[in-house]
């Protein structure tokens, strides 16, 4: 559904793998095409100077509206990884060319903050495509010790890093951790997004290739506090998945599924930020595949990754976050109690015309329940 595009006769943007310059000339054109859901703006700078952009698709808030929940979708930490990229813009596309014209979409697009960040690893990805297309880490410089250049960003997360056999401490390994966990420029600056958008609740991170949907721990083959959920959601993913044309792909915990991984996205996001994390390996036989595995990969994960829309859409809302600073904390109790007491109508919290002792109870059993 996201080929009115096509239908209009334009170039098929997915037919082939995108360089640098062209993954941002979309983004723009995304943003020029409907400015009232678009908006990119940077969140860091990589060790090359480079911005890394991130993109919200969400529609028009009025002022003083309830916050919404947030998902983030971000793509090549890993720099060979090239259709992770293709196949999160075709996300971000399919949200803006049916806003509006289908009512699923739409509500997504009303309801939910999503928050694209298609190359962490500006760095990294423009080497691929100057002088090898199979760099994996970013570009950190030399003197690294032994002189080596970069580091796993999927290593570098702080959450358990460097814990245990999920992490090389060699500059020169493909998995090296760097000096200190968010040691980098990149996983600092996705880090300090997270930090700063507390109504974060989903996240994916996509890499290929394996065929799986991975949920947290990477670090630890116990079960996180959360297992039953993530298997649920996780499940209901890889179901899609096989809807769409077949393909079938495993679903787990990364520890147990692929490998052990530490310092990696998924186990900080949720780890730290509380935020249900997920992680794509999509379909393919290399880190290159050839063009014409694009779509298909796009296609048959789109649904999936608007699983975790639906999920936070139905089970976050911020109604009683008074202040809206998207936290449900003392401040709101603080602010409320006032409103009350001074029988502002903001205070009808149930809506029934006149503020009293149900609206009290009302809040204060919400608030209870949300924070
Ligand atoms: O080693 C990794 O970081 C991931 N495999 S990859 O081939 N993409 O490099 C495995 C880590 C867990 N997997 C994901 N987070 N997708
Ligand atoms: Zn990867």
């Amino acid at each position: 559904r996201a080929l009115a595009a096509l239908a209009r006769g334009e170039p098929d943007w997915w037919a082939d793998y995108k360089p640098p310059e062209a993954v941002i000339d979309k983004m723009h054109e995304m943003q020029a095409r409907r400015p009232d859901l678009v908006e990119i703006f940077e969140i860091g700078r990589t060790w090359q100077d480079r911005p890394i952009l991130a993109m919200r698709i969400t529609a028009p808030r009025a002022d003083g509206s309830p916050c919404r929940p947030a998902v983030l979708l971000n793509s090549v930490q890993h720099a060979r990884e090239w259709i992770s990229v293709m196949v999160n813009m075709w996300v971000a596309e399919s949200l803006v060319a049916n806003y509006g014209a289908d009512p699923y979409y739409t509500d997504l697009v009303d309801r939910v903050e999503w928050i694209f960040v298609p190359v962490v690893n500006p760095d990294g990805y423009a080497f691929t495509w100057t002088n090898n297309r199979y760099w994996r880490k970013n570009r950190r410089p030399a003197p690294t010790p032994n002189g080596r250049i970069g580091v796993d960003l999927n290593r570098n997360w702080g959450h358990m890093w460097g814990f245990g056999s999920g992490a090389s401490t060699n500059p020169g390994s493909d998995t090296y951790m760097g000096p200190s966990a968010f040691s980098e420029p990149e996983t600092a600056a996705m880090r300090d997004f997270a930090l700063a958008t507390p109504q974060l609740r989903a996240h994916n991170d996509m890499h290929s290739y394996s065929e799986m949907v991975l949920f947290p721990w990477g670090w630890t083959g116990l079960a996180s506090p959360d297992h039953g959920t993530f298997s649920l959601l996780g499940d209901e993913m890889a179901d899609r998945i096989r809807d769409y044309r077949g393909r079938s792909y495993s679903v787990g915990p990364i520890y147990t599924t692929i490998y052990p991984v530490s310092g990696g996205s998924v186990d900080y996001f949720y780890g730290d930020r509380g935020v249900w994390s997920f992680s794509y390996e999509l379909y393919g036989n290399s880190f290159n595949p050839s063009p014409a595995q694009i779509r298909p990969n796009a296609e048959e994960t789109l649904s999936a990754t608007l699983l975790l829309g639906e999920f936070v859409a139905d089970r976050y809302t911020f109604r009683a976050d008074v202040n809206r600073d998207c936290v449900h904390n003392f401040y709101d109790v603080r602010d409320f109690i006032r409103l009350y007491g001074e029988g502002d109508p903001a205070a009808d919290y149930d809506a029934s015309g006149a503020a009293d002792f149900l609206d009290f109870a009302a809040f204060i059993q919400d608030f209870i329940e949300r924070r």
